[in-house]
């Protein structure tokens, strides 16, 4: 899954696509090295980001939607990062086919029945508190149980808003009110995610912690931590990864894949 932010302000490629044919030209760039979905938002969710509200996010993301669902090779979907259903069904219309809902129905329930009746993918993402606040003081008893048991009761409330559960993905939030000590257990713990039964997507791309571990305080650097966890993703079992570096993660999974299949997985 291609990142394509057509935001002024997300933490990596905000601002880096001031208009709709540069950022279709990304994608197309994407979808060449090797991406098979295209995830478009409009509303940046770094930690302190406010609010961007419906007529925002349609205004950034709709035409932009319109012309890559337009220009993409069959196979190819589009998904849409909101959490507001207005947004979604509004993206779905322009040719998205996919929801990527950070808030898992929390924000606008109304998501929900909405992709119930599109019957699209849905991804529903763990966060604790909001993105403006969330990293000020996370806690956790246990990171991977909260983490594991939240995202089954989010979408067991999907389901009973009639989603299909075949629809349903699953996205333990890295880096959405968490610690790096928390992302790293997620990420090393991630079978036990993946044990819920629901495809899992993995978003690490670029992030904030990579950059704690490392030292390495320009997103941009984070190219190969965030490869790594691309490569452990697959082990464990994870289906769709999330990144800005689609030909350097694609890479890892093939190479990761080629490794799966020698040791008999
Ligand atoms: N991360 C971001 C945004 N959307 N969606 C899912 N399902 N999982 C994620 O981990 C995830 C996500 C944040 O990254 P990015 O879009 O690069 O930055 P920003 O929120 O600043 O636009």
């Amino acid at each position: 899954m291609g990142i394509l932010n057509v935001t002024p302000d997300s933490f990596s490629d905000g601002g880096a696509y001031p208009s709709s044919s540069r950022a279709l030209a990304r994608a197309l760039e994407m979808v060449e090295e090797g991406a098979t979905l295209i995830d478009i938002g409009g509303e940046s969710t770094r930690p302190g980001a406010d609010r961007v509200d419906a007529g925002e996010q349609k205004r950034r993301i709709l035409d932009v939607v319109e012309q890559v669902s337009g220009a993409v090779p069959e196979g190819v979907v589009v998904s849409v990062d909101t959490t507001l259903s207005e947004v979604a069904s509004s993206a779905l219309d322009a040719g998205a086919g996919m929801v990527n809902d950070i808030s898992a129905g929390r924000d606008d329930p109304g998501i929900f029945s909405l992709v119930a009746e599109r019957e699209v993918p849905y991804c529903l993402m763990h966060m604790q508190g909001t993105p403006k606040t969330m990293q000020d003081d996370p806690q956790y008893s246990d990171a991977v149980k909260e983490v594991r048991e939240f995202l089954e009761e989010r979408a067991e409330a999907a389901q009973r808003a009639g989603v299909e559960s075949g629809r349903i993905i699953v996205d333990p939030g890295i880096g959405f009110g968490k610690l790096t000590e928390h992302n790293l257990q997620l990420i090393a713990q991630l079978d036990k995610i993946v044990e819920l039964g629901y495809p899992v997507l993995l978003g690490t791309s670029r992030k904030r912690f990579m950059g704690e571990i490392s030292g390495a305080s320009d997103p941009g650097q984070r190219v190969p931590a965030t490869v790594v966890t691309t490569g452990w993703g697959l082990c464990a079992g994870a289906r769709i990864f999330r990144v800005h570096d689609v030909w350097q993660n694609r890479q890892a999974l093939d190479l990761t894949q080629a490794l799966l299949e020698k040791e008999g997985r």
